[in-house]
């Protein structure tokens, strides 16, 4: 019997994999259970008003939603579900990403979607805050998630050290 996902990865366009890709990573680093869904608001916009709207019953918690250009993808899962929705804007070619960056983040005010940095950083975030999100009633993911900030911190740390030329 497969275990039904608790996060969505949900991207505009297959070119958005690789950068995605780092989300589904965290994830399972985690032992979060996800899937991963190529979705556009625009070329598949019945799709898009599908997932949207069956999220929450499907039994997922939260959407990570990755997209390019006028990325308008999360703003719309966002529009179609109350699920909590995390916007990942793509780098592009033309703009460096400024472009989807203010597409995800600039919603008006009463559907609400988080933003995270712009490319690989914002995937990684985006998990992360995924993480913290089910954390909040899942206390052996709690464990996880503080054991995570606790290796970074040492290697933070040691990094210190070696730059200050007291370890190798
Ligand atoms: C957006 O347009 C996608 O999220 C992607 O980042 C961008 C370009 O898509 P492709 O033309 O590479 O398919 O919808």
């Amino acid at each position: 019997m497969s275990i039904s996902p608790a996060v969505a990865v949900v991207m505009g366009s297959e070119s958005d994999r690789e950068v995605m890709e780092q989300a589904a990573r965290t994830l399972a680093e985690f032992g979060v259970p996800y899937e991963m869904r190529v979705i556009s608001a625009h070329r598949t916009p019945e799709k898009a008003h599908k997932f949207g709207k069956n999220a929450a019953e499907r039994g997922l918690r939260v959407i990570i939603a990755g997209a390019g250009k006028a990325a308008h993808l999360a703003g719309v899962l966002a529009s179609l579900t109350t699920i909590p929705v995390i916007g990942v804007p793509m780098t592009t070619s033309d703009l460096g990403g400024l472009d989807s960056l203010l597409s995800t983040v600039q919603m008006p005010a009463g559907i609400p979607v988080a933003t995270t940095a712009i490319g690989s950083a914002g995937a990684k975030n985006a998990a992360l805050l995924a993480v913290a999100i089910l954390a909040l009633s899942d206390e052996a993911l709690a464990v996880r998630l503080r054991g995570y900030r606790a290796t970074m911190r040492e290697q933070a740390h040691e990094a210190d050290l070696r730059v200050r030329g007291e370890i190798q």
